[in-house]
């Protein structure tokens, strides 16, 4: 029943993903591609403070959308980007999504405005420059682009004002409907551009979807030195497939940070509605060490949520339909706290999703495997070792015909009714109270983590 509530709410509106769309439809205006011709100097006169989004602090982030949707932003760490999430349920008005900050507009002579953008399943992006101050908001500029494609794109603008207001907004409205922008660059100047520093991987594409590669080479596994000592990561091929599957995802959580590129930060909470969720997924919660995914609950109040804590998912860079999907964590203990490994369809529509591995940690002897189809959940749970003891594999395989589920490589449940026929993304999160759960309590410990060794994915033949 509780899971269903969370079924019932786990949506996040509906948005045609379009992978892989190059080129952007630009017309009326001074445009250039970043791999095009950069203006030259004289040094200019900057209007705008962080235009690179170095330290943002100028930089005001508002998220319009209603209470089901979410925005995140973050710094990535492809050079001086920001990196705009946004999931919308019921979209407000033309942007759910404002990036801005005053500045002096200097008139009488003219003003150059360029920024770069990207956004692989295409958003809008309207720049504004306008009056900060009412009753009229006067507006100086007002352009609207259809950011679309992998590459950088950079957008060019000279206009003339014919005022000086020493409180004048420059505002990027984003986020017509979900999906995920970049932002990079921004320069608003009197005289010429100053040459724009390239973005890293600026000329590079995305990570490409659901990528084959050959089989993977076992490699040593990077231990986690925490206690209890983690048994030796298997490699090779899970016995529940043979070596026709090629592996297809690969994160073993070797570096010194979650790879960006790969993993977004945060999702939805699910605070308001059925499931009542208490934390903030934040950045910052997100983390990799000893060769481990560090997903951290704390006892740490962030944007009007109780707690704070961690979920990545990997919407837009990775999706696949049917495969072998596998992860290795060690769960944590406590009351109230609910991590999750699970599989959400691409299209974001409230069904089907595919968890894994959920727990609530009052409980962490059991576990829940559950196939959300279009027609209702099938759940089950599991009763055997404590989980939160140690490391544990979960998995589940996938096939036109059937999902099984898999724990430490032995079959515990498989679902032949409704299967889902299209692709899907990965999550990992810890979420914290909530009506299924409960709330954290006296003997919930703070901070709690769950610990991911790695995710493996492999496709069908
Ligand atoms: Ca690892």
């Amino acid at each position: 029943m509780k899971v269903l509530q969370k079924f019932s709410v786990r949506k996040y509106g509906i948005v045609t993903c379009v992978l892989l769309c190059l080129g952007a439809i630009i017309g009326g205006h001074t445009y250039v591609t970043a791999q095009g011709t950069t203006p030259s100097p004289p040094k200019a006169q900057s209007l705008i403070q962080d235009g690179n989004f170095q330290q943002f602090e100028p930089w005001t982030f508002i998220n319009r959308g209603d209470a089901s949707s979410f925005a995140s932003l973050i710094k990535t760490n492809q050079g001086n980007a920001m990196r705009l999430v946004v999931h919308v349920n019921t979209p407000y008005a033309s942007w759910n999504a404002q990036l801005r900050q005053s500045f002096r507009l200097v008139g009488g002579q003219p003003v150059t405005i360029s920024y770069q953008a990207r956004s692989w399943n295409g958003n809008e992006v309207n720049l504004v420059l306008q009056d900060a101050n009412g009753p009229d908001y006067t507006e100086y500029f007002n352009k609207t682009e259809f950011v679309e494609g992998s590459s950088w794109n950079t957008y060019t603008y000279t206009f003339t004002p014919q005022i000086d207001n020493p409180t004048t907004l420059i505002a990027f409205n984003m986020a017509s409907e979900t999906g995920t922008i970049w932002l990079a660059n921004v320069q608003v100047v009197t005289g010429s551009l100053t040459p724009t520093t390239p973005v890293a991987g600026a000329t590079a594409t995305l990570p490409p979807i659901a990528q084959p590669t050959a089989a993977p080479t076992p490699t040593p596994e990077t231990q986690p030195t925490a206690t209890p000592t983690p048994a030796p990561t298997t490699t090779g091929l899970p016995p529940a497939i043979d070596s026709s599957w090629k592996m297809s995802f690969d994160d073993e959580f070797s570096d010194s940070d979650v790879n960006w590129g790969t993993w977004q930060n945060g999702g939805q909470n699910w605070g308001s509605g059925g499931n009542g969720e208490q934390q903030e997924y934040l950045a910052g919660e997100c983390s990799e060490a000893n060769g481990t995914l560090q997903l951290q609950a704390e006892n740490k109040s962030a944007n009007g949520k109780r707690y704070s804590s961690c979920m990545v998912n990997t919407l837009g860079t990775f999706q696949q339909t049917y495969g072998y999907f596998e992860f290795r964590g060690k769960i944590p203990q406590g009351q109230g706290l609910w991590p999750a490994f699970w599989l959400y369809n691409s299209a974001l529509s409230g069904a089907p999703e595919i968890d894994v591995m959920e727990n609530l940690g009052n409980n962490t002897s059991t576990y829940y495997a559950t196939y959300h189809s279009n027609s209702g959940q099938q759940q089950q749970t599991y009763n055997g070792v404590n989980l939160a003891n140690g490391y544990h594999t979960y998995g589940v395989k996938w096939t036109p015909d059937a999902i099984t589920f898999y724990l430490d490589n032995v079959a515990v449940r498989t679902v032949t009714s409704n299967i889902y026929q299209g692709p899907m993304f990965l999550l990992i999160n810890l979420a914290v109270g909530g009506n299924w759960p409960g709330s954290p309590n006296a003997s919930t410990s703070f901070p709690s983590t769950f610990n991911v060794d790695y995710v493996r994915v492999y496709a069908m033949p």
